[in-house]
């Protein structure tokens, strides 16, 4: 089994349309999550990468999957930050899902799109060859976002958690690659714009979205000793502080 995953991820790079150097690597937490908008625990995403959007930087998302029922349900967990401290109605979290190294310059049926309008309202959306449709949301879908500090910054900022199965969908019930692309809207600060990842992508082009590259089998560190995941927390935050902070103008 772990060759076989071993041999779809050499086969990865040789297909990819996505936007150079946007990767992901699917990994699930050692960490437990409860979505309820905010970190809940100190470590509750030190498990897993920090992805960074703007420049400079204003915004950052986490990537894990969890299982709870022996890989029957797999659940794609996400964090968002955005330095956003303004409740507007439109505010927008933009994440989109579809077939990994998409040539497509448009939206197609195995494509999806979430959205969360104004701290409110979710809504999901399958490609229509042309453009988006709404369609219902995933069974069992949870987010939360709020106005909260974090590890990655202690000024207030709006920071987004959103869990759901992603067995539900035909790019998810395979195994990666996934195009992927996050986008956050502040409508304080139109001028600004869409803050993406990869920067210059768009939700209506998947040609140009990045990619959840790959599956990686390696375990949990479960060698790592509780002071040792302190330490790596710790300097994790230091340096997330640092280049994550100065940019921010709260
Ligand atoms: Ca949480
Ligand atoms: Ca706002």
């Amino acid at each position: 089994m772990i060759l076989a995953f071993s041999l779809l991820m050499v086969s990865v790079g040789t297909v990819s349309a996505a936007a150079a150097g946007y990767d992901v690597v699917e990994q699930f937490g050692s960490q437990t999550v409860t979505i309820d908008g905010k970190w809940t625990t100190t470590d509750e995403w030190h498990d897993t990468a920090v992805q960074r959007l703007g420049t400079p930087q204003t915004g950052l998302f986490e990537y894990k999957v969890n299982s709870p029922d022996s890989y029957v349900t797999i659940n794609i967990q996400l964090l968002l930050e955005f330095a956003d401290n303004t409740n507007d109605a439109g505010d927008r979290w933009q994440i989109c899902f579809g077939t990994g190294g998409e040539t497509a310059t448009a939206p197609t049926s195995g494509d999806n799109k979430f959205e969360v309008e104004g701290h409110t309202t979710f809504k999901t959306y399958v490609g229509t060859g042309t453009g988006w449709s709404l369609t219902s949301n995933p069974a069992g879908i949870s987010w939360k976002d709020s106005l909260t500090s974090s590890p990655h910054d202690p000024a207030t900022h709006y920071v987004l958690e959103v869990q759901f199965d992603k067995m539900t969908y035909s790019w998810g019930a395979s195994y990666p690659p996934y195009g992927f692309r996050i986008a956050m809207y502040d409508a304080s600060n139109p001028s600004q714009g869409w803050i993406s990842w990869p920067p210059t992508s768009t939700d209506t082009n998947p040609s140009g979205w990045g990619q959840i590259a790959g599956y990686s089998m390696d375990p949990v560190p479960e060698g790592l000793t509780v002071g040792l995941m302190l330490v790596l927390s710790s300097v994790a935050v230091a340096i997330s502080v640092r280049y994550f902070r100065k940019p921010l103008k709260l």
